[in-house]
Formats: structure tokens, sequence, C-alpha cells
């Protein structure tokens, strides 16, 4: 096991990883910006580093402040969290460049996975199902295009090779405009990606979006750990998600769990990963894989015991996965509220200092997150400040559960969307179980205020 790691990341992550590594008996070094010199994370660390400005393009995203930082200090992994260069292919190559172990898999994995082309084609060796569509990128001769969405079957979706997460797609519902659009998000993804590649996919019109956790370990052992439910999103900003996901029979989760965890195994991957599907009339459709621990992943760690983030770390430093697929239990139902200091309802930032802030408690209820009281939230990072996680024996107390939990935080002095996990944790249609990823936008567009 590794005697320090450096955790190159801020807010709750920052705070979940020191406490997987404290946990580990593994010391660790934190890195912080200007704007994060009183963060708890750094509070409370053996070490901190101050590595540059405010700006995240002079700090979390400074690969040299980074490295060097871990030269000074003599750690010897890098956990990159989410976000920042978790996903960077060429961070990953420089940290392992410069003799650290990159807390992750691998530069090719990353980088496979990070070109949506190149990863739905690893998918279809791997047999894992995905969204019919063109094969592979698709070609520059109009006639081909249209020849394709022809077979594809209208609306069809095309899609950036250098984006996800929503970023560089566009439908289309007609033949008339279809190699405009092909043409238009070409473009636009040269400019966004320095990639003009694109692809097609039939278009889905009400899916929901279940994704499935893996570990994997480098000694040709992968394991999932049940799927989590994001459906319930806006703009692509997940709001609250859950494990199991509703209404899906068991077997079906069961055969794609399967067939991601022998993917893992047919790629080499190694780390923690998770695979994204569409979910539409009880089929599964892969469209995106994420390369890195997610903001959601403790309603997986609630429902299996597993300490996701402890497994990277021991993965990355070449141990064995403990268990195998059949010690793997789930149990009970999770769900995660992020909190945002944010407008509930307009959904405009509203950094500032905390003045109040009072985390729930009792049976079943997890708070991450690295804001106290006189806290201020600085106004140059994503709005999350935290996230509320409860558990429960079934769906039903795990919603009395949050209720409860909503009911006892307080947070004055900055707005959060606490009224709206509060309004949607007694919504009759959430309740029932199974919204799809359609369903918050129509919700808020219906929201009387
Ligand atoms: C789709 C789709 C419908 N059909 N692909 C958006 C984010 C990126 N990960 C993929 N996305 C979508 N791909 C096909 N073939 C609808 C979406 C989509 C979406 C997906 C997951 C969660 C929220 C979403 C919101 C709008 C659109």
């Amino acid at each position: 096991m590794f005697k320090k790691i450096l955790i190159a990341n801020r807010g709750e992550i920052a705070l979940r990883i020191q406490r997987a590594c404290r946990e580990l008996g593994v010391k660790s070094v934190v890195v912080y910006s200007e704007a994060d010199r009183d963060a708890k994370y750094v509070k409370l660390a053996d070490e901190a580093v101050c590595i540059g400005p405010a700006a995240s393009s002079l700090s979390y995203l400074s690969m040299p402040a980074i490295i060097a930082t871990a030269e000074v200090t003599d750690a010897e992994a890098i956990h990159p969290g989410y976000g920042f260069l978790s996903e960077n292919a060429d961070f990953a190559e420089r940290v392992e460049q410069s003799g650290f172990t990159f807390i992750g898999p691998t530069p090719e994995s990353i980088r496979m996975m990070g070109d949506k082309v190149s990863a739905k084609q690893a998918m279809i060796r791997a047999g894992v199902p995905c969204v019919p569509g063109s094969e592979g990128a698709l070609p520059e001769d109009p006639k081909e295009i249209i020849k394709i969405a022809r077979t594809v079957g209208y609306p069809v979706i095309i899609k950036a090779a250098g984006g996800g997460g929503g970023r560089g797609m566009r439908v289309v519902h007609t033949e008339a405009a279809l190699v405009n659009a092909v043409q238009m998000t070409r473009t636009e993804a040269g400019a966004a990606f320095g990639n003009p590649e694109v692809y097609m996919e039939k278009f889905l019109e009400n899916p929901r979006h279940v994704e499935i956790q893996i570990l994997a370990d480098t000694h040709k052992s992968a394991v999932w750990l049940g799927e989590r439910d994001c459906s319930m999103q806006r703009r692509h900003q997940k709001i609250l998600e859950e494990a199991p996901a509703p209404g899906i029979p068991r077997r079906v989760i069961e055969k794609i769990g399967d067939r991601c965890a022998a993917a893992c195994r047919k790629m080499n991957y190694r780390g923690a990963g998770t695979f994204e599907f569409l979910y539409e009339n009880g089929e599964f459709y892969f469209i995106e894989m994420n390369t890195r621990v997610q903001v959601e992943h403790p309603v997986t760690e609630m429902v299996t015991g597993i300490d996701i983030v402890q497994m990277q770390i021991k993965v990355a430093a070449g141990e064995k996965l403990p268990f195998t697929q059949r010690n793997i239990v789930m149990r009970g139902h999770s769900i995660e509220c992020r909190i945002n200091a944010e407008d509930p309802f307009k959904f405009t930032p509203s950094p500032g200092r905390i003045t109040m802030w009072h985390a729930p408690g009792g049976p079943g209820v997890r708070v991450d997150s690295h804001v106290y009281s006189n806290y201020v939230v600085p106004p140059h990072y994503d709005s999350m400040i935290g996230k509320i996680i409860v558990h429960g024996d079934t769906r039903e107390q795990a919603l009395a559960r949050m209720r409860i939990a909503l009911s006892e935080t307080v947070v004055e002095g900055i707005l959060t969307n606490i009224p709206l996990h509060r309004e949607l944790m007694v919504d009759a249609k959430f309740i029932e179980g199974g919204t799809n990823i359609h369903y918050l936008e129509g919700w808020m567009s219906q929201h009387k205020r």
C-alpha cells in the first residue's frame, strides 16, 4: 500500500478521498487554490499545498503544479477525483511518466473511452448492447449519410466523438434537415473538442438514465456493483440519484451488469468505472463510459457496503479485489440529493458566506460535505456544496428518511436547492418511481411560484 497520496481535487470529494486514505492508514496531501484556503479538507489534511490562484486553469487544472507538488511532498500516487483532470489521458500519462501511480485506469483506457466513437466500438466488440446507429464515425459523403439515417430511422441524433455529457449533440427529425445538421455539429465539434468527427444514433425519445458501477483489478477480476438511476436531471446536471433503479426487473439488470464486468475483463480495464445506459421499453443501450469515481458513488456504497474510493486505491496499489461477484449483496435502497448553492427554481448560482450550517443525522443518513458554519462558498467552481445520502430497507423507508433529513437541514446566508428537493420528495410521480430524463424539466415548467 502507498504511504502517501496526493489528492488533486477540491470540495466534498477531496474530503471523501482524504477519509478513505485515513481508514487505509495512508497519509494524504491536498492541493488547493487561493480561493479554497479555508476549506475543511485543507484544515483537516495531513499536508496542504497552495498551487495557485482561484482560476481552475491555474490551479486544479495545472498539471505541472500538481506533479511538482507530488514530487516535493514525496507522494507516491495521485487521486484525481471527478471533474478537473480526472478523465484527461495526457495527465494520467504525465503522472505515470513522472514516476507516480495514477489512481484510475491506464491512459489508453481513458483515451479510448474519451473518444465516444472508439468507446462504442469497444463495447460492440465486448458484447455490450449499444443504441443502433452508424458503425463508427460518419463519412463525408452526404449520400452515404442519408443512406445510414434511412437504415437507422428518424429521429436520429448526431453526436460529436469528442463530446459527452450532453455536449456536441443535435437531434434530427427529417431527411431535409440531416446533412446541414451533420455539417453544423462537425464544425462545432472541431472548435469545441479539436475533433470534428461525429456519429449517428437512433434518438430515443423517453429513456431513463441508468448506469452500472464496476470495479476491476490488475489480476483479471472485475465485478459490477449494481445500478444507479440518474434520470432526475436538468440541462445534463443530475439533481438526485438512487439505487436500485425502481421497477427494472433484476434479471435484466443482472444480464447487463454481467456484460459490463465481462467487457472490463476483455478490455483489461482497471479501477472504478461507470457504464452509462439509456433504458427504454425494457432494454439497455450503452451511450458512454466514465473512467472516474462519480459524484453519485455513495448510493452504490450504501446498498453494497463497499467503499469504492478505498477500492480504487487498493487496485491502483496492485491489490486484488477482496470479493468476487457472488460475495456482492445488494441490500435496501439509497437516495442521494445533491445540495447546490443556487436559487432552487431559477438555478442561478448563490455563492457567499454560509452563516449557519446544520447537517442532518439519524439512522441511515450520510452527509458528504466540506462546508461548515461561516464557510464562504467561492464563486469560481461548481455550485455543489455537499450531498445528503440516505439508506433504508425499502424505497419507501429511504424516501421517508430523506424527507426527515431535508427537514432537519439548515443552510442560512446563501440560497440552496433544498426547497426543490423537499418538493420532489413528496411528488406523486417521483414517489411512484421510474420517471424519465425529461421529467424534471417538464415539472419545472409546470411549477407555480
Ligand atoms: C441520447 C439521447 C437519446 N437518444 N442518445 C445526453 C448526455 C449524453 N451522455 C447522452 N445524452 C443523450 N443521448 C440517444 N441515442 C438522450 C440523451 C439525453 C440525456 C441522456 C442522459 C441523461 C440526460 C439526458 C438529457 C437529454 C438528452
